[in-house]
């Protein structure tokens, strides 16, 4: 797409699920019709879009410090700009297209020949719009028709996910539109630091706050727990990893103290009976001594909360999960007990109150829809049900027989890498796994161990680095596309302006593979044709788009509709278009008997629990600056120098005690291995709990000692707790390894 004249283009910022909107006015003009990939200007010279915010409902004209700096990412100077294949001298050096996807195609064949379809593997991310995650999957099934794909999202959604399609049948991380939250009295935010991870989102909870009625619950006292301060709410300080104490012990009280919505418990929901046996025995003085809340606190907590209930006269109440109480490995359980709690009160599918997941990454709601997890086919199919396949099957033009089952979900992927019966080629699309994944140093051996490694991207991420070939790809402002936010809202992305180099788009390079690959599929490259195919593929799904399309989208957002929520399906004939789903379950769940299924849970504690030789808990998360692995704001001068290398933090009772000063560097032992970053004395911290974020490779990447223990149900690795010993580290002196790669 090319335009003569700079006007400003309305699109979403590339990283987190708010997706604020903004605004693009182009940079540089191309020539007229050129495609995207002759416009070979070198990078980093080109005037880049300037960013302004504007009026979008999350972000109502706000943005954040990432938000704002953006465009920078599009031009940095390190950005890939050709093809790279690895040299016999081991180095990668710029290729054609034509010589990297034929290295590509040669080494997937010879896989194949030696090990079967399920020896390629594809991990794709939450970041992808949706055509690219659907597009992604029907590649893997058809094209390679290996079952071994899945995602990023594992890491970040699956356990909110599991838990709401097991209790609602459905899983939209927000049922209902953000804004709602406005108005209620109470905002439960259990594990969630929207004060940094999404800073326009926090002027949502103003209505609570005026209340008195945020309540935090976080070991940590986060940017957002201090907003609970002053009479305006409640910040709830655990132990790490004893959520679910804290909210048995809620709900214990809901019980004991006669606050349940008796009636609506008896309409709309099944089991409670069950859960009100498991909750018995934690009474809250029993629970303080588990998770460190003092019984006063839980109740308070519990009355504030029931109060704020509808069925009670209140003005309603949310119950919000961020990855705090998620990446566990009792996160699916612990989930499920904040959605009892929820139904215990009456607040899911009535207007004005709710229980919500706050959904990470861009996409992370799309990109868990359309296919690029393990077991799933687009419109939130299940990959195993028959009559999913057949539908999906006809979409695509192939025979259901030849689509693959479920395969493996992203950590036990990883680490089947290389290994005997394990793929021995993977293609990565939108993640950084050697700093995001858990264990990381095992992730490098399992990369090392691989017979090819494909990474598309358009920076030379530490994963890329490691690729036998790096495809370079457009980024967000200079592709088309949809994304779906953490309320479920599908809005659009809007190219402003060209790729550099030879960069090109994943819908073309994919297409282009299954071609040489000898498919007879077809692939479709324009994104707008993509969505209504995958619009078709979900139709009759939970995940339903097929009364959506780029054109509706366009037209929606110019009568002042910006996006619509799903499930959208299209009419029948001589039926008005549907408008869309704001919210969800008002009159029923999506389970069988349209019941909400209350499951009771209980406390198992982390997988790795502190214990004599490792004494201190880890905990990690992130800051706002910066974004997951690094990849990207780790190249914007102006955030990286504010936040520019990695550290931890350590209460200064823990300081004094292992002798680690303010400033210092300190180092921490897990099981996996060992991290050096630079100690910063803060109170914020427990003193039994050292905080580190995830934002770095080097010696001070916390995802080297991380657990790589998983959910049962949901796979998702407990990235947030973990046993550890701190101590100074050797010599005072810098690791070299701790050099970034920012760019000079
Ligand atoms: N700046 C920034 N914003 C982002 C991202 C980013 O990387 N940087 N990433 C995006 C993505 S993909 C995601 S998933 C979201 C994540 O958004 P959040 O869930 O808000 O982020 P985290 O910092 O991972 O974790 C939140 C809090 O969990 C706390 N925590 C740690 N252990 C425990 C525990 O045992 N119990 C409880 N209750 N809390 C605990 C941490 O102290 C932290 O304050 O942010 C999105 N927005
Ligand atoms: N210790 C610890 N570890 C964690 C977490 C934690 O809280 N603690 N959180 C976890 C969570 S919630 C998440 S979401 C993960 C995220 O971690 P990652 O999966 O590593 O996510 P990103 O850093 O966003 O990596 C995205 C990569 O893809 C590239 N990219 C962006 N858009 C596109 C695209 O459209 N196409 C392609 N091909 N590439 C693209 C970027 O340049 C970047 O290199 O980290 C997890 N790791
Ligand atoms: S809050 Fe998220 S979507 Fe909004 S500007 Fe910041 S990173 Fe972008
Ligand atoms: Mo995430």
């Amino acid at each position: 797409m090319s335009r003569t004249v700079a006007e400003p283009v309305r699109t979403h910022c590339p990283y987190c699920a708010l997706q604020c909107g903004m605004q693009l006015t182009p940079g540089p003009v191309p020539a007229p019709d050129a495609p995207a990939a002759s416009v070979s200007a070198p990078a980093g010279r080109e005037p880049l879009p300037v960013v302004a915010p504007r009026d979008f409902p999350t972000n109502a004209g706000g943005l954040c410090q990432k938000g704002w700096t953006s465009a920078t990412v599009l031009g940095v100077p390190d950005r890939i700009t050709t093809p790279l294949v690895r040299g016999a001298d081991g180095e990668l050096a710029a290729a054609t297209w034509d010589e990297a996807l034929d290295v590509i195609t040669e080494g997937v064949r010879s896989v194949q020949a030696e090990h079967g379809p399920q020896g390629v593997a594809v991990f794709g991310g939450g970041g992808l719009t949706n055509e690219k995650a659907y597009t992604l999957g029907k590649f893997a099934r058809t094209v390679l028709r290996t079952p071994n794909i899945d995602y990023n999202g594992r890491f970040c959604m699956s356990s909110a996910a599991a838990a709401g399609n097991r209790s609602f049948g459905a899983d939209r991380g927000m049922p209902f539109p953000l804004t709602d939250l406005g108005g209620a009295e109470v905002v439960l935010l259990l594990g969630s630091n929207p004060a940094e991870t999404m800073p326009p989102f926090v002027q949502h909870l103003a209505g609570a706050r005026e209340h008195g009625g945020l309540v935090v619950l976080d070991p940590r006292r986060s940017a957002t727990a201090r907003l609970a301060a002053d009479g305006q709410g409640i910040h709830l300080q655990p132990v790490p990893g004893t959520d679910m104490v804290v909210l048995l012990a809620l709900l214990h009280v809901v019980v004991a103290e006669g606050l349940a919505d008796r009636t609506y418990l008896a309409e709309r929901t099944s089991g409670w009976d069950d859960v009100v046996r498991s909750v018995a025995a934690w009474w809250p003085e029993r629970a303080e001594t588990v998770c460190g809340v003092p019984a006063e606190e839980l109740r308070t907590t519990a009355r504030r909360l029931a109060a704020a209930a509808p069925s009670r006269g209140g003005r309603g109440a949310y119950v919000l999960t961020g990855r705090g109480v998620e990446q566990s490995s009792q996160g699916t359980a612990t989930v499920t007990a904040a959605i009892n709690l929820s139904l215990a009160l009456g607040l899911v599918g009535r207007e004005g109150s709710g229980y919500g997941c706050l959904t990470g990454q861009g996409n992370g709601q799309g990109g868990r829809e359309h296919g690029q997890k393990n077991d799933q086919l687009p419109g939130y199919r299940k990959i195993d049900d028959p009559a999913a396949r057949e539908h999906v099957a006809g979409v695509w033009g192939v025979d259901p027989a030849v689509l693959p089952g479920p395969g493996l979900p992203a950590v036990a992927l990883l680490n089947a890498l290389g290994t005997p019966g394990g793929p021995r080629a993977l293609f990565v699309h939108g993640s950084n796994v050697l700093v995001s994944a858990p264990n990381a140093d095992r992730v490098r051996e399992r990369l090392e161990a691989l017979d090819l490694l494909v990474v598309c991207d358009f920076v030379p991420s530490e994963t890329a680095r490691m690729a036998d070939v790096v495809l370079p790809v457009t980024q967000w402002a200079e592709e088309e596309g949809t994304m779906t936010s953490l309320e479920g809202r599908v809005i659009r992305r809007r190219q402003v302006t060209t790729a550099p180099g030879e960069a090109r788009s994943e819908l073309w390079l994919l297409a282009e593979l299954a071609r040489r690959l000898g498919s007879e599929v077809s692939f479709p490259t324009d994104p707008a044709v993509v969505f209504d195919e995958l619009a078709r593929a979900s139709a009759g799904g939970v995940a339903d788009y097929s009364g959506l399309s780029h054109a509706r989208l366009d037209a929606a957002e110019d009568a002042g509709a910006p996006g619509l929520f799903w499930p959208c399906p299209a009419p029948s004939a001589g039926e008005p278009e549907h408008p869309g789903t704001p919210r969800m379950f008002l009159d029923r769940f999506e389970t069988p008997d349209g019941r909400a299924r209350m499951v009771p849970v209980d406390h198992v504690g982390p997988t790795d629990d502190v214990r004599g030789d490792a004494p201190t808990y880890l905990v990690t998360g992130r800051v706002l600056q910066h974004y997951q692995s690094g990849a990207q704001t780790r190249r914007v001068p102006e955030l990286d120098r504010i936040v520019p290398e990695p550290y931890a933090e350590l209460h200064p009772q823990l300081g004094l005690r292992v002798g680690v000063a303010d400033g210092a560097r300190v180092r921490i032992t897990s099981a996996r291995g060992v991290v050096e970053a630079t100690a910063r004395w803060t109170d914020v911290v427990r003193p039994d709990t050292v905080f580190m974020p995830f934002h770095w490779s080097g010696a001070g990447s916390v995802n080297r000692i991380t657990s790589d223990a998983v959910d049962p149900i949901s796979s998702m690795p407990e990235f947030k707790v973990c046993a550890v010993s701190v101590s100074p580290a050797a010599h005072g002196e810098r690791d070299v390894h701790d050099s970034q790669e920012v760019p000079a």
